[in-house]
């Protein structure tokens, strides 16, 4: 591809991801000690948030899901036919399929920051629609993306399922999808997935599940500091935490230091009291209005949302 080559990740000599490192020295020198949620997707992260996926307690993939294979008539007759489909962080998942199934668009375009899952996703959906141009974008889609000139003509669909935009600070949020709005162009759409305020009960148990996987996803953070940045924590004197604060109706995940604790991260030092918490990441939820302000305020007018049966999760359909 044109993209071969290039590297979307700076590492030093000692082969450390910059981007990671400074994040995590800035984030431990904060009062609140804070770590941004994308440095959970290592290998073991990914696969752990696969699990996590087919965890009882976890309801947003599967009610996104039911959404997908349940509306794809009112998708076809609002979204129609021959749109590029972008999508922002592409999955090898079972969701783009049901769209695409959905719409017979004209084009895919992935986009992913890391080039391994981009080509893994192009190649398993071209071989599922043969005759679809496919075109993967090696990006980082927090940022502008100009997309390949093949799709220059087409209008465009923006695909951003999963409650994603739910991780970002509503400001983050809004920047994000002004910079969609731009890279989309006129005439486009968004079909963006946004989980709903629910039950307090029905949300912490979605991110703390009784069999352990979404501690051990939380958890992972820490093995991964400690083998790709010279660190020392100790894993064993965390516990995982998810609360819901309503004030920002959001889940956070947080690691508690169950006794004092002192260590060391690519030599520097950290001291932590006992019951001192790592904020590690924020899952926001929507009322439909909530959801409408948010979509608003970034440049997109909402036309229609979907939920599945019992009104856990929606997919909302907006124009630029
Ligand atoms: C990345 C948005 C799909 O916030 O629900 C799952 C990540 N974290 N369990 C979410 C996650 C803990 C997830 N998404």
């Amino acid at each position: 591809s044109d993209s071969e080559g290039i590297r979307l990740v700076d590492l030093d000599e000692g082969g450390v991801d910059r981007a990671f490192r400074s994040d995590v020295l800035s984030g431990l020198s904060q009062p609140q000690k804070a770590i941004p949620a994308r440095w959970f997707y290592d290998e073991r992260g990914s696969q752990l948030f696969e699990d996590i996926t087919r965890v009882p307690e976890y309801y947003p993939t599967r009610a996104e899901t039911e959404i997908l294979r349940g509306k794809g008539d009112e998708f076809a007759r609002l979204i129609g036919a021959g749109r590029a489909v972008v999508e922002f962080g592409s999955g090898s998942s079972v969701k783009t399929p049901l769209l695409l199934s959905a719409i017979a668009p004209g084009a895919y375009v992935p986009l992913d920051i890391s080039g391994e899952f981009l080509r893994a996703a192009a190649a398993d959906l071209s071989a599922k629609f043969p005759g679809l141009p496919v075109h993967p974008v090696e990006a980082d889609f927090t940022k502008r993306v100009e997309l390949p000139g093949a799709v220059a003509n087409l209008p465009k669909l923006g695909f951003f399922p999963g409650s994603t935009i739910g991780n970002m600070v509503p400001r983050t949020a809004v920047d994000l999808l002004r910079e969609m709005r731009v890279t989309l162009g006129d005439g486009a759409l968004l079909l963006i997935g946004m989980d709903l305020v629910k039950d307090k009960t029905v949300l912490e148990a979605a991110y703390d599940d009784a069999a352990g996987v979404t501690a051990a996803f939380n958890l992972n953070l820490l093995t991964r500091i400690n083998r790709e940045l010279d660190a020392a924590i100790p894993v064993e004197a965390f516990q995982h935490e998810a609360r819901w604060v309503d004030t920002y109706a959001r889940i956070e995940m947080h690691l508690v230091a169950q006794q004092e604790v002192n260590f060391t991260v690519s030599g520097e030092q950290f001291a932590m009291k006992a019951g001192e918490t790592i904020h590690t990441e924020n899952s926001h939820k929507f009322v439909r209005r909530s959801a409408n302000t948010l979509l608003l305020a970034g440049h997109w007018t909402p036309v229609e949302h979907w939920t599945d049966a019992e009104e856990r999760f929606s997919l909302v359909l907006a124009r630029a």
